[in-house]
């Protein structure tokens, strides 16, 4: 069983900051589905995820600097310092004791080391009949981000004085699952969920 995550603004209505961010996840998670197809490998697709992510924050004053240079960085991981997503089926969903390795990498494509990246759990190639999930997030981490500022990791990219407005925010995951075809993928589930903002408040009245 997997339960796909998606987070609701409780009072049925996002705050701006909260739709600001919202808007952004959800923007990352549908341009990961519209990459995912045969022959792309799952970590591409993350870091797409993550350059839109890092675009976002950065429109938003939250990050700075050059995006390309903050993904290579792994700047981003103070927000998001999970994979984008992992296969699901049969004995896929948590294979610590065997090693995720044998699932999600190949001789191809190796694992990386690098904080946040190296939480993603699939990174091959994708091939028709792989099931993974599309989960990405945005989290303000009080403790994370007091880690950075006093190591000073990617002072050139983060705006630490403007997050101090954000140590109450929680965070932010929109969830899709996919199945991957013969020329893109295709979502489980009969309908998706509400994923817009606009539709979320309309489902929540
Ligand atoms: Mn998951």
């Amino acid at each position: 069983m997997h339960l796909t995550l998606r987070t609701l603004p409780c009072g049925g209505k996002f705050t701006t900051r909260q739709s600001e961010i919202y808007t952004i996840v959800s923007q990352a998670n549908n341009l990961a589905i519209s990459l995912v197809k045969p022959g792309v490998s799952y970590r591409t697709v993350h870091l797409a995820a993550i350059r839109l992510i890092t675009q976002g924050l950065k429109n938003l004053g939250l990050m700075k600097g050059d995006i390309d240079e903050a993904v290579a960085a792994g700047a981003t991981a103070l927000f998001m310092p999970h994979g984008l997503g992992h296969q699901l089926g049969m004995d896929v969903h948590d294979m610590e004791d065997l090693g995720e390795n044998f699932v999600g990498y190949d001789n191809e494509i190796t694992r990386a080391k690098q904080f946040g990246l190296a939480s993603l759990r699939m990174g091959k190639v994708l091939k028709p009949g792989h099931v993974i999930t599309v989960e990405p997030g945005c989290y303000f981490i009080p403790a994370l981000i007091d880690k950075w500022k006093r190591e000073g990791t990617n002072t050139s990219f983060i705006n630490f004085d403007k997050l101090q407005d954000y140590y109450n925010f929680g965070g932010i995951r929109l969830e899709d699952d996919v199945a991957v075809t013969q020329t893109g993928c295709r979502l489980l589930g009969s309908e998706r969920l509400p994923i817009t903002v606009e539709d979320v408040q309309r489902e929540m009245k």
